[in-house]
């Protein structure tokens, strides 16, 4: 296991469980290869591969949403996982997931604040993006 804070424009780790944390400002590319990451985003666009493993990205405040982040490799199979229980404020005893997170085109939304916000890009949507479905399986965190 390691810690990394990405001070890098470009931040690579070998095989492993890694923690990031993304650079607090600017444009970085995060690969993070094998192993079962935790990618932590931050402001600017984070062009984030978790690669093999089950894979957690997060977006840890309001301020890691500044700048559109591409997420290359979400794989639910894998049991990656989007924690987005920071931006949302979701009631696990009332609330409907599909009312707080979606997809718009191949953008990852959350509702916050009266509005749909972008927190990424998804590059990979197979299958078809279940807001509903993925809470109950785990890999969508609220
Ligand atoms: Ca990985």
């Amino acid at each position: 296991m390691s810690r990394t804070s990405g001070t890098g424009a470009n931040n690579q780790n070998a095989g492993g469980n890694d923690i990031i944390f993304a650079r607090e400002t600017s444009n970085q590319n995060i690969r993070t290869n094998g192993g079962s990451d935790i990618i932590y985003s931050a402001a600017g666009v984070k062009t984030i591969n978790g690669g093999a493993g089950a894979d957690v990205f997060v977006w840890p405040n309001t301020a890691s949403l500044s700048g559109l982040d591409v997420v290359q490799d979400f794989t639910p199979s894998q049991g990656d996982q989007l924690n987005l229980g920071a931006l949302v404020s979701f009631n696990p005893q009332t609330d409907n997931p599909a009312n707080f997170v979606r997809v718009s085109g191949t953008t990852l939304q959350v509702y916050s604040g009266g509005l749909w916000v972008d927190v990424a890009t998804l590059n990979v949507l197979t299958p078809p993006f279940d807001a509903a479905a993925l809470y109950a399986s785990g890999n969508l965190l609220l």
